[in-house]
């Protein structure tokens, strides 16, 4: 039934691939509204033809990207409440429960931003790395509480998502200083936190980040600034409570390196096999490194986030497809 999975599906996997669509929380956000048209869509005839559709189309967003888990968990949401014997009550349950998902996300969004404001007071500076709508989120519920907030704000290489940080910190009016990933040291002696999102978060409470995050948050701990991780709960990660680890996702050599800058490097010998790029685009921050990870079920210490895990998952493993 691989055929008769709709182009929309396959657009969307695009976009999350080539990171039109990015970010694990819009990724999981895009991911049910692809299973929702799939659902509007089909053309099947027989409830196993309607299921395996659906199966296909979630295989085919589950493989673009490894490291966020928001995306197998948003599959696996919405696959459960594949319900009915015939098709029209399977393709509205589908289409309710991802309907559901989006909502449950946005409010969840909405509910951590209030707590992890709590931790901000007026007139702070905080530190950000890459561009996380959960961190924004804290951000903006601190302004609405009328809290004077100042931003320092990582570029981010090699995709410098900081850029778009930055321009949606100054929509909100709050003052950005941007700097290059190589100044953050330097500038944290101006920051009260680091504030940063997740794209997984392992059951010993380690934080699965954009690459880079790890050193920020060690060099935090040494200067003495709290690191606080805004993660909603889809953003934990079930494997990791039996022992599985998080992929880190490898990226194309093309985004940290140009075609002409590697002619340039290997003095016009493009094909030299000995000049290797390495762009991993994620990295792993040990629990001792970070303060307070932030959900919409109040804030933990990471080393107490796996009781969360085993009340919000149970047993769960396997993948997305799998009944
Ligand atoms: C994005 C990234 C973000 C998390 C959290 O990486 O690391 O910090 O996904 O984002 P990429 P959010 O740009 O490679 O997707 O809070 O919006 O879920």
């Amino acid at each position: 039934y691989e055929s008769a999975v709709v182009p929309a599906v396959d657009s969307t996997a695009a976009d999350i691939a080539d990171m039109r669509t990015r970010g694990a929380a819009t990724i999981a956000d895009a991911a049910a509204q692809a299973l929702e048209t799939q659902a509007r869509a089909s053309e099947a005839t027989t409830p196993e033809a309607f299921r395996s559709e659906l199966r296909a189309a979630a295989r085919t967003l589950y493989e673009t990207r490894p490291t966020a888990v928001s995306l197998p968990n948003a599959l696996r949401y919405v696959l459960r409440g594949m319900e009915g014997e015939t098709v029209p009550e399977l393709r509205a349950a589908t289409i309710a429960r991802a309907e559901a998902f989006q909502r449950d996300l946005a409010q969840a969004q909405s509910t951590l931003g209030e707590i992890g404001a709590n931790r901000l007071r007026d007139g702070d500076v905080v530190m950000t790395h890459c561009h996380s709508t959960d961190a924004l989120a804290c951000l903006e519920a601190a302004l609405e509480d009328g809290k004077a907030i100042e931003a320092i704000v990582k570029e981010t290489r090699p995709r410098k998502q900081g850029h778009i940080t930055a321009r949606r910190l100054r929509e909100l009016g709050v003052p950005v200083t941007l700097i290059v990933d190589n100044a953050a040291r330097r500038y944290l002696d101006d920051a009260d936190h680091v504030l940063v999102g997740a794209d997984s978060i392992a059951a010993d409470g380690s934080v699965v980040n954009k690459i880079g995050t790890s050193g920020l948050a060690v060099n935090a701990r040494e200067r003495g600034v709290p690191v606080m991780v805004a993660a909603q709960t889809i953003k934990l990660h079930p494997d990791t409570m039996t022992g599985h680890t998080v992929e880190i996702e490898m990226r194309a050599a093309e985004e940290v390196l140009s075609d002409a800058e590697r002619s340039d490097v290997t003095g016009g010998k493009p094909d030299d096999q000995n000049l290797r790029v390495a762009n991993p685009a994620f990295d792993v921050t040990p629990p001792r490194h970070v303060d307070a990870i932030v959900t919409e079920r109040g804030q933990f210490p990471p080393e107490s986030i796996v009781t969360l895990m085993r009340e919000l998952f149970g047993e769960t493993t396997g993948e997305p497809w799998e009944p």
